[in-house]
């Protein structure tokens, strides 16, 4: 019997790529040098297409392969795939959620505990020998700090119980007020960062949340006030978040997330108040194999005529 076909729109690991060419044949999307005449090629057989969260899907893309039934996404965020087309085709979605939870939860609290201790900066402060010429600065406290969630979601809620371990008080923000919580709740972005010393972004990007964290909500979280995006670049107003941090009407930021990213501003490699990190809060090598067999388990259901194990749509 043929394989199924399946477009993939970029490089999986080399494990989940074996996995996929051994039960498809896979289309190479990214290595295709001509990609009207790659997708015009596919256009009237294949019916899947695996992607990544960074990645997404166009709809020029979708539009060209009418075929097209099912999207897969490796990664929870849905932003950079074109929904809006997906759902006028009745074109099905599923992402990787639940399984990458804990290790970007992990990776917050990392953030965290890296801009209060400083230490990446620690860390050049000892190998370049400074430490024989001084003692390194004290710093700030995370333990019994106030934390606010922007988006307490599956993982917004694994980040909750850490911090809950560090004696923090959590308080939230999100659309709907959850019933089933008792962490402290504000309806609005700067409400939350006006009663909080960390405040952390982790809820979808997209257009909804585009700048949700601006200007008003950077000066309510104040100069002792550190902001942590591990969610998208495009929840916070980067030119706003620049200048804040230029100022030091902020204390500092974290972030896994950029607009623009890999080529993320420079202004922020010349700030010593920042943690920079290249968008790897699911990256470890448990994690992303755990989204890849789930990538692999949602295709597998949809061509034995199974239910999809994690649709959006
Ligand atoms: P989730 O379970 O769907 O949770 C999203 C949360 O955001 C919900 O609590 C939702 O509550 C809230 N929210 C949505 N729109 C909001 C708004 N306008 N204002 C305030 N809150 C809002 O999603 P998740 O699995 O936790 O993932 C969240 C996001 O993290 C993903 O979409 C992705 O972009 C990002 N992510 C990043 C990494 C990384 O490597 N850095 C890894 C995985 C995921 P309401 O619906 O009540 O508003
Ligand atoms: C991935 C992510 O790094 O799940 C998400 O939304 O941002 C990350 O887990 C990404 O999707 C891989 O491209």
């Amino acid at each position: 019997m043929s394989k199924p076909e399946l477009i993939l729109m970029g490089e999986y690991a080399a494990t989940d790529m074996a996995s996929l060419e051994s039960d498809y044949t896979v289309h190479r999307y990214w290595e295709a040098a001509d990609k009207v005449a790659f997708l015009a090629s596919h256009a009237g057989t294949v019916r899947a297409l695996a992607t990544r969260g960074d990645l997404g899907v166009s709809g020029d893309v979708i539009n060209a392969l009418p075929s097209l039934e099912l999207i897969c996404c490796f990664g929870v965020g849905v932003d950079a795939i074109d929904l809006t087309e997906a759902k006028a085709r009745g074109i099905k979605v599923t992402t990787t959620p639940d399984v990458l939870n804990e290790d970007v939860a992990d990776l917050a609290l990392a953030l965290m505990l890296g801009i209060a201790r400083q230490i990446p900066q620690a860390d050049t402060f000892t190998r370049l020998g400074d430490w024989a010429k001084g003692n390194f600065p004290l710093l700030t406290r995370v333990n019994g700090k106030r934390l606010g969630i922007l988006g307490l979601g599956r993982i917004g809620m694994a980040i909750a119980r850490r911090a809950e371990s560090f004696l923090m008080p959590v308080s939230y923000c999100t659309r709907s007020k959850r019933a089933d919580v008792g962490y402290q709740y504000f309806a609005s972005a700067a409400e939350l960062a006006g009663h909080s010393d960390f405040l952390v972004a982790i809820l979808p990007g997209g257009e909804a949340t585009a700048k949700i964290v601006n200007a008003d909500v950077l000066k309510a979280l104040g100069p002792k006030g550190f902001f942590i995006n591990v969610a998208r670049g495009s929840v916070v107003d980067e030119a706003a978040l620049l200048h804040a941090l230029e100022t030091k009407a902020i204390a500092g930021a974290a972030l896994d997330v950029f607009w623009n990213e890999p080529k993320i501003n420079p202004r922020f490699f010349s700030l010593q108040n920042v943690v920079l990190h290249p968008h790897g809060g699911s990256g470890t090598s448990e994690t992303r194999a755990a989204m890849g067999k789930l990538v692999r388990d949602n295709l597998a259901a949809y061509f034995a005529g199974q239910p999809l194990l994690s649709p959006i749509n």
